[in-house]
């Protein structure tokens, strides 16, 4: 089966030229002007930028988090996910402690059976010993070669000690950890006062998660990783703070990646103090939204190119599950639903308002995810040989984000009433038109990637 994209823009991490895209089966085969349709099927695709399959390097589907488990499975997640341009995940798996990371591996191989996109995943290290140590490289031999550490949440975390070591190891055999970087003693003393002064609304989730918190934490993950003498992802940075201790990382000559998401670019603090309980409670996320300086310095450091990827962190639970914590907001389930939404925030809040090209928008979405976890050129680029995933964008097209829209199983949006600047038309996975105006044809048939070194 062929089919010829006609007369659109195709987007890469170094700019924008007109250009035909010729899909043979599963891959791209020939980027070029004017093809000859020779049998395939034609889609016209005049006004619209294509860009390559958007990749999401930080999703948590089918997780249990606080007593609860997230609204989307990989089954609805992943069909949102492609409904918003992102034809590949990177979940996170992991075992609870005590388990083997065999054991992690093999409950998330059945949670993703049911994916529409393709995934690959991180692998959470949430205790270490020699065990655990050996089996690092067996998930490298199986193409998980991004993992995942925690400086915070008991459950997860491993202490200053066993990140050193586990880094060392990273080093030892080439793979890359994502850090989630808070200081936790600092965060559970502030929590002690929140409640000490029957704080306990919704309100009080930002003020005992401060960005000190997090730029503290980002500098210790920092130091560790320059002692083991590796490179790291902070995930999910949210602050000027946090940031300004990555530039003095790389002033050392440390390689750090960074992530940041959707929330932090277009959300400001000031949801955590409205009205009403759920209206804040929508929002809890770690770390939280912040202030609109942070946004500023969020989207000037994407602009110049010092953070690397967008990613969402996908974490989606519904109004009632948010209701646990309607007496105590430590109860509240952490995290937001993005997946579906991602692309189409980034176009409208950064590249129709001029904060960032079309060229960094698919960089961070595409390119340097592809790169930084290791299946690039097969995804992240649209070239011959790449697998066809291709997000055909309208820039055109103006609409108004509704939770009432969405497909994904939280049932709202963090995102209502935003207007967009643009729609997705078409997302086709490996060649297969997969999303249709809005419309998602399919079900299932997403492929587990295996995955090689970082390459960014
Ligand atoms: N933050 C969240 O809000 N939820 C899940 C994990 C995380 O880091
Ligand atoms: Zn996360």
């Amino acid at each position: 089966m062929k089919t010829l994209l006609k007369n659109g823009s195709v987007v890469s991490g170094s700019g924008v030229i007109p250009a035909d895209v010729l899909i043979d089966g599963e891959k791209v085969a020939v980027v070029g002007l004017d093809l000859a349709a020779g049998g395939a099927e034609v889609v016209d695709c005049a006004g619209a930028l294509l860009f390559p399959g958007f990749i999401d390097g930080h999703t948590h589907f089918d997780l249990e988090v606080a007593g609860t488990v997230t609204a989307d499975d990989f089954a609805t997640g992943s069909r949102a996910a492609l409904r918003g341009g992102t034809t590949m995940v990177v979940d996170y798996a992991g075992p609870d402690k005590g388990d083997t990371l065999a054991y992690g591996l093999s409950r998330w191989q059945k949670k993703a059976e049911g994916a529409a996109c393709d995934y690959g995943f991180h692998m959470t290290i949430d205790d270490w010993n020699a065990g655990i140590s050996d089996e690092i490289q067996t998930m490298m031999d199986t193409g998980i070669t991004s993992f995942k550490m925690y400086l915070t949440y008991p459950a997860m975390m491993i202490g200053d000690r066993d990140v050193y070591h586990a880094l060392c190891r990273l080093r030892e055999v080439g793979g890359i950890t994502g850090v989630h970087c808070e200081n936790a003693g600092l965060i559970d003393a502030l929590i002690e006062d929140a409640k000490a002064a029957g704080k306990m609304g919704p309100g009080s989730h930002p003020r005992t998660r401060p960005d000190g918190a997090e730029a503290e934490a980002v500098s210790r993950l920092l130091r560790l990783a320059q002692a083991a003498d590796t490179p790291v992802i902070v995930v999910h940075l949210s602050t000027a703070a946090a940031l300004e201790e990555v530039r003095t990382a790389r002033r050392r000559g440390q390689k750090v990646y960074v992530e940041t998401c959707p929330q932090y670019l277009v959300l400001t603090d000031e949801v955590y103090d409205r009205e009403s309980f759920i209206e804040g409670a929508k929002f809890v996320c770690a770390p939280p939204v912040r202030k609109k300086a942070d946004q500023e310095a969020l989207w000037q450091a994407l602009a110049n190119g010092e953070i690397d990827t967008v990613a969402t962190d996908h974490c989606s639970f519904t109004l009632e599950q948010k209701e646990r914590g309607r007496e105590d907001f430590t109860k509240i389930p952490g995290g937001l639903p993005g997946v579906e939404h991602r692309g189409v925030l980034l176009y409208t809040a950064g590249v129709a308002t001029g904060r960032i090209s079309p060229a960094a928008m698919c960089r961070v979405l595409a390119e340097n995810p592809a790169k930084l976890y290791g299946c690039f050129p097969r995804k992240g680029v649209i070239a011959p040989g790449s697998d066809a995933d291709i997000v055909v964008y309208d820039p055109a097209v103006r609409s108004v984000i509704r939770g009432s829209d969405t497909i994904g199983a939280a049932g709202y949006t963090p995102y209502e009433g935003i207007e967009t600047a643009g729609a997705i038309r078409q997302v086709y996975l490996r060649g297969s038109l997969a999303v249709d105006d809005g419309k998602v044809l399919v079900s299932g048939g997403g492929r587990f990637i295996a995955r090689g070194k970082t390459a960014l």
